[in-house]
């Protein structure tokens, strides 16, 4: 056997990197070719929601969900994101108390993937649950863009502890696709719980009533939604979900559209909700029917104890009809899937709390979310407190200044009558109050803001950098509808 280089290292190569310097073996481990824990391509590709319904859209890694990245809490891991677009890119790790150049939104200083480019991320995931992840790029009337595509993904960060016995786990990504503009709309809101507070509603209608008079009966755009799906299969078209009896299935369940609000139910069957946006609560209550926001999660337990085959699906006829839900069959039943509209109920976020008062906060904060009618080129334009936040070719000024350390209360007050699904990155908070009723202990990164009520929620200033805070409705977050926060590190 000669002995060249190849056959040295191969015959000590352990023991030789083992005696190298520290500083050596330091940059071996740091060298730029090591392969990152995951690669995520941002491309345009093909997805196939029905046999007959095959659409066009950006997708991660070519499919539609992302793939599901399993994290380990407190564990470090390298991402490479890789884009193939012709347009520069942001991924979000949704609901992380991670760095702002590495949380994936350009107004806290996330440095964007550029068009065939790529960009590396290392970062420590927490806390554990269900996360996700999605692009953080403004579509404005463009809806090829942002949210309204199909990059979304989940993530579920393993901790150190598993809270709850379960026989099957199952990822659900609920995703409309096929965006089209229409004028004015009404969403449903009957389903929340809390009533309409009077001179917000007054405010609210004053503010429409003279928006309408003055520009001719105009209300401004909304978006609808031609697919509907669950992990990116409309209803019947998809594999379905096989059970057993007397399994107890815990679903994490993600809401990841753009603006729409969706709700399940599935008959015989309740689901006890063991977290919400992936932080387990006081107390999991079961309930009939699931309301799920915009970027919320839930995560629910269904004890499988009515034999048959059956829709998990959304309440509304309409977008159940055109794909969302999905079959569950046990082993061994079979039959056309049964569908039971479910006994009526308000969501309520109180009910998975506890009715201690919440720490006092150090600071209070009041915000009044209001909307323009039609006064941005036909769409809506949404304000915090008078100010929209303009288009990303400014700089912005922060709206608030916080001081590490510190939790604050955010009073939030909604003179629309739309709903909100309010967000704040790199930090989670606590529900204080809500449809009228204070609580304690539901820890969330999403919150659904009845249109005309008022909320409060806590947190605490411990995650330095600058922190980005927003309705997940791409439409109104994308004319106005956001705030900046600047940090003291002190
Ligand atoms: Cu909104």
């Amino acid at each position: 056997m000669t002995i060249d280089r190849r056959n040295l290292l191969k015959l000590g190569g352990v023991s030789l990197l083992a005696a190298a310097p520290t500083r050596i073996r330091s940059a071996l481990a740091q060298a730029p070719a090591a392969k990152a824990d995951y690669t995520i391509e941002i491309a345009n590709g093909l997805a196939e929601l029905g046999s007959s319904q095959i659409i066009s859209t950006a997708l991660y890694n070519g499919q539609f969900p992302g793939p599901l990245l399993r994290l380990k809490e407190g564990q470090p891991v390298t991402v490479d994101v890789v884009n193939k677009t012709d347009h520069p890119e942001l991924l979000h790790w949704h609901g992380q108390k991670i760095p702002s150049d590495v949380d994936g939104a350009e107004e806290e200083g996330s440095p964007p993937v550029p068009p065939g480019g790529s960009r590396r991320m290392t970062f420590t995931p927490g806390p554990s649950g269900f996360r996700f992840y999605h692009t953080h790029v403004r579509a404005g009337a463009d809806l090829s863009r942002g949210q309204y595509s199909g990059l979304v993904g989940p993530v579920y960060i393993e901790p150190k502890q598993n809270l709850d016995a379960y026989d099957q786990e199952i990822f659900l990504v609920l995703k409309e696709f096929g965006p089209t503009l229409s004028r004015g709309g009404d969403m449903d809101m009957n389903f929340l719980a809390g009533s309409e507070i009077k001179d917000l509603k007054d405010k609210g209608e004053a503010a429409i009533n003279a928006s309408i008079k003055k520009a001719g009966a105009a209300k401004g755009y909304e978006v609808g939604y031609q697919f509907f799906t669950i992990n990116g299969r409309m209803l019947g078209q998809g594999e379905p979900i096989r059970v057993q009896r007397g399994q107890r299935v815990l679903f994490h369940i993600l809401n990841g559209s753009a603006g729409e609000i969706r709700s399940l139910a599935m008959a015989g069957h309740r689901f006890r909700v063991v977290a919400t946006d992936g932080n387990p609560v006081p107390h999991p209550v079961e309930v009939p029917v699931l309301w799920i926001g915009t970027a919320e999660r839930v995560s629910a337990i269904v004890e499988m104890n009515h034999p048959g085959v059956f829709i998990l699906g959304d309440l509304s006829d309409d977008d159940r009809g055109h794909g969302m839900g999905i079959v569950i069959e046990y082993a061994g039943a079979h039959g056309k899937p049964l569908w039971q509209k479910p006994p009526a109920l308000k969501w309520d976020y109180t009910v998975f709390g506890t009715s201690t008062v919440a720490a006092e906060p150090d600071h209070v904060v009041e915000m009044v979310f209001a909307k323009k009618n039609a006064a941005d080129g036909g769409f809506n334009r949404w304000t915090i407190n008078g100010a929209a936040y303009p288009d990303m070719m400014q700089m912005v000024e922060p709206m608030l200044r916080l001081s590490k350390g510190h939790r604050y209360r955010f009073r939030m007050r909604n003179e629309s009558d739309d709903i909100h699904p309010i967000h704040l990155h790199r930090h989670s908070f606590e529900l204080t109050r809500i449809a009228g009723k204070q609580t304690s202990g539901v820890i969330k990164d999403v919150v659904m803001l009845g249109g005309y009520q008022e909320a409060e929620i806590d947190f605490v200033a411990d995650n330095p950098g600058m922190t980005l805070f927003h309705c997940h409705q791409q439409l109104h977050m994308d004319f106005g509808f956001m705030a900046l926060f600047d940090y003291e590190n002190v």
